[in-house]
């Protein structure tokens, strides 16, 4: 079985972007590979955060990818500083990663404008997400359109580390889905939807009330032009909406415009088949939030699973950079 490997941050809350571009697939996924999934709380920290903060979200976006329909029977789902391989082997990989390359990433730059303070940590994110990835020999990382780009380092750090110490990690690819994998801002289309968005009526929450997610895609921006038609560059509005209807029932978003000729219609379906998708993935949230011991207990066996693997390949690293061994015995 291939072996995939995907990592979200618990920060902010998750939204329809995160569970049509992401969440949906790792789903899919653990029946078809040996897959591992990884709450990056480390990742969190490379922007300023209260104490206590990044704990409290790690459990309930734990308590989200379970709703959604992670099964920890079947996949591998853990807390990242949980397996402290992932610390160490960033490190390791800092050391074969150039300034010039971490200077070019785009998030970086998006996330590190116009702030006070940009941590080192920002700069070199980068690297922790490749030692996320590396340290499991991944084949396949499913992520959205946005982190190409890290997958694409990822690759060259790791193919740099290979001819510089002989052959250690697999090189992986990323997976972006077809569907939904760029899900945009229902007020401002021709952003991606976010958590940091400036419009909280442009971002809908997986656990936001179903009214409220209902009037949000009723009052999503549109154009003046009545023709319902798939154009994300001259109808960016409609077509998010048609992107949208179109990943939640599986169908091609140019298809789905053939079965509409007003936006009225096309809004209320879309509501509705959004606010079905979001009905029993809300129900389940609320079940394990009356036991948050049991999702803490399916997280520790997820990181014991995933020491075994992180592990061996964190020694194969050291061995193969000739670091001093420790004596046995
Ligand atoms: P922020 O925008 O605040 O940085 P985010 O909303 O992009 O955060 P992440 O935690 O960075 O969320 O992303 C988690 C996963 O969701 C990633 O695989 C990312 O590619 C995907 N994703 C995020 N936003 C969208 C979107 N609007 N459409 C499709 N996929 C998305
Ligand atoms: N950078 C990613 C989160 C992330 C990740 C990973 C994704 C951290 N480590 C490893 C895939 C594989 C993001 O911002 N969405």
């Amino acid at each position: 079985m291939p072996r995939v490997f995907s990592g979200i941050q618990p920060t902010g809350d998750i939204h329809l972007g995160n569970l049509l571009g992401a969440l949906r697939n790792w789903v899919s996924d653990q029946h078809e590979a040996d897959s591992f999934y990884c709450i990056v709380d480390l990742h969190a920290l490379t922007v300023p955060k209260e104490p206590g903060e990044v704990g409290q979200r790690t459990l309930e976006l734990a308590q989200v990818l379970l709703a959604v329909g992670l099964d920890p029977e079947v996949c591998t789902l853990f807390v990242q500083s949980h397996v402290t391989e992932h610390s160490e082997l960033a490190w390791l990989l800092q050391c074969v990663t150039s300034m010039g390359e971490l200077r070019r990433m785009t998030q970086f730059k998006d996330k590190s404008e116009g702030k006070d303070f940009v941590s080192a940590g920002l700069f070199t994110y980068p690297a922790l997400q490749a030692a996320d990835i590396l340290l499991y020999d991944t084949d396949r990382v499913p992520v959205g359109e946005d982190q190409i780009q890290h997958i694409e380092l990822t690759r060259d750090v790791a193919e740099r580390f290979n001819h510089r110490y002989g052959e250690t990690f697999r090189l992986p690819a990323a997976s972006v889905p077809t569907a939904g994998a760029r899900v945009m801002d229902l007020q401002d289309p021709t952003r991606k939807m976010s958590k940091s968005s400036e419009s909280p009526a442009g971002t809908i929450l997986v656990t936001e009330d179903l009214g409220s997610v209902a009037k949000k895609i009723k009052r999503a921006v549109t154009d003046s032009e009545p023709e319902v038609r798939y154009d994300p560059a001259a109808k960016p509005g409609v077509s998010n909406l048609l992107s949208i209807l179109g990943a939640v029932t599986g169908r091609d978003p140019e298809e789905v415009a053939g079965d509409y000729e007003q936006y009225g219609p096309l809004k209320s379906d879309t509501a509705e088949a959004v606010v079905e998708l979001l009905r029993p993935i809300q129900e389940r949230i609320a079940e394990l939030q009356k036991d948050p011991e049991r999702t803490a207990a399916l997280l520790e066996v997820g990181a014991e699973k995933a020491r075994e693997v992180a592990s061996g390949v964190l020694e194969r690293a050291k061995r193969n950079i000739g670091l001093l061994p420790r004596a046995h015995g």
